[in-house]
């Protein structure tokens, strides 16, 4: 019995793992292991022998059974602070960020341009991109020789073979969708019409596509003095200042009488630009009274209304409201301008502007 407990009691000590000493178990105390063989020989021996080594016996079995269980135990603290120590975890580790798509800065644009001028009464109008030069340019007061309608300006559509119909053209101004506004509608109307337009033009400061904002106020009283105020409201709103200031020069478009260029006021800080303040003056959009050829153009009678109208370049105001020195940082993915806009997913280290510089 001696040395049937020297044998298990080691085995059991020199177990690696749970199976092993699994396997030390059915030997020692399984149906067939050699304890339980041992106490089978109990049944053949005299009553005086048998109660001696009974007890005996049983003292070996439970002496056997208790050093599995502490070595079982061991074993599985050991298991458990193996795991611990190769499968922490630390929760304090801050979430990994999830990268999001946003609204692509002009449609942002428009989309407050919209509401400011939603909340001064005017509807949206929307027209088709491809246009009939009746409303891109005839109607408009832009006879057939005019430039703005020449080759080198203009995308024209190609006609089917034998079509000898004036060609459609990629509209070149938002002005046809309230022209159609106004031939559909009517007088009084108050719309602004934003979207693409297409010009013939790509250099450091040109793209063929751009993007534009007209507005159209007509009604039997409407003045320059009201053209004057609705666009100070809108500089207001649209820059977030409290004052702006805007300069009406002189000029000439087919479409407007009188027509006046705008200009405001800016400072230029350390290259910071403020709206409202300072020596300089920046052209922000074109306006005047609409033509009244252009009002007869569109069905509406110029003896009895009048209105302004005018057209402004989106992605240009929002380059000046969010900062953007020039076209060129725009289209090359500045990352001042997309970082505003949180488009965290190009935040690529070698754009310019990148976060690693
Ligand atoms: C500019 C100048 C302008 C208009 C657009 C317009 C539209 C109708 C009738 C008369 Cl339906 N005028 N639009 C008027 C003046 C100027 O745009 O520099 N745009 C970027």
């Amino acid at each position: 019995m001696d040395a049937l407990r020297e044998k298990y009691l080691s085995a059991i000590a020199a177990a690696p793992g749970e199976g092993a000493l699994e396997e030390v178990r059915v030997a020692a105390l399984g149906k067939k292991g050699e304890i339980s063989a041992l106490m089978a020989t109990l049944g053949k021996m005299a009553p005086e022998e048998r109660k001696a080594a009974g007890a005996a016996m049983n003292v070996l079995k439970d002496e056997i059974d208790a050093a599995l269980r502490a070595k079982k135990a061991a074993l599985s603290d050991a298991a458990l602070d193996e795991r611990l120590r190769s499968e922490w975890l630390d929760v304090t580790l801050p979430g990994r960020p999830r990268r999001t798509g946003t609204i692509h800065p002009v449609s942002q644009v428009m989309d407050e341009l919209t509401a400011i001028f939603a909340d001064m009464g005017f509807a949206v109008a929307e027209g088709p991109q491809v246009e009939s030069d009746w409303y891109n340019f005839d109607a408009l007061n832009i006879p057939p020789e005019h430039p703005a309608r020449q080759e080198h300006d203009t995308f024209f559509m190609h006609r089917a073979e034998g079509d000898n119909r004036p060609p459609h053209v990629l509209r070149t101004h938002t002005s046809p969708v309230q022209i159609r506004a106004m031939t559909e509608q009517g007088a009084p109307i108050r719309v602004i019409a934003p979207g693409r337009v297409y010009r013939m033009d790509m250099d450091q400061t040109h793209t063929p596509m751009f993007h534009q904002v007209e507005g159209l106020a007509i009604d039997r009283d409407i003045s320059m003095a009201n053209l004057k105020w609705t666009l100070e409201e809108f500089c207001r709103a649209f820059f977030e200042v409290d004052r702006v200031e805007l300069r009406f020069r002189a000029s000439h478009f087919p479409f407007t009488e009188p027509s006046a260029e705008v200009d405001i006021r800016y400072s230029n800080v350390g290259g910071q630009l403020r709206i409202g303040e300072g020596d300089k003056w920046m052209e922000i959009l074109g306006s005047g009274m609409v033509h009244p050829k252009v009002l007869q153009a569109a069905g509406v009678n110029p003896d009895e209304w009048q209105g302004f109208a005018f057209g402004m370049g989106i992605d240009r105001i929002a380059m000046l409201k969010y900062g953007i020195p020039d076209l060129r940082a725009f289209f090359e993915s500045d990352l001042r301008w997309l970082r505003h806009y949180g488009f965290s997913a190009l935040d690529l280290p070698n754009l310019p502007g990148g976060l690693s510089r």
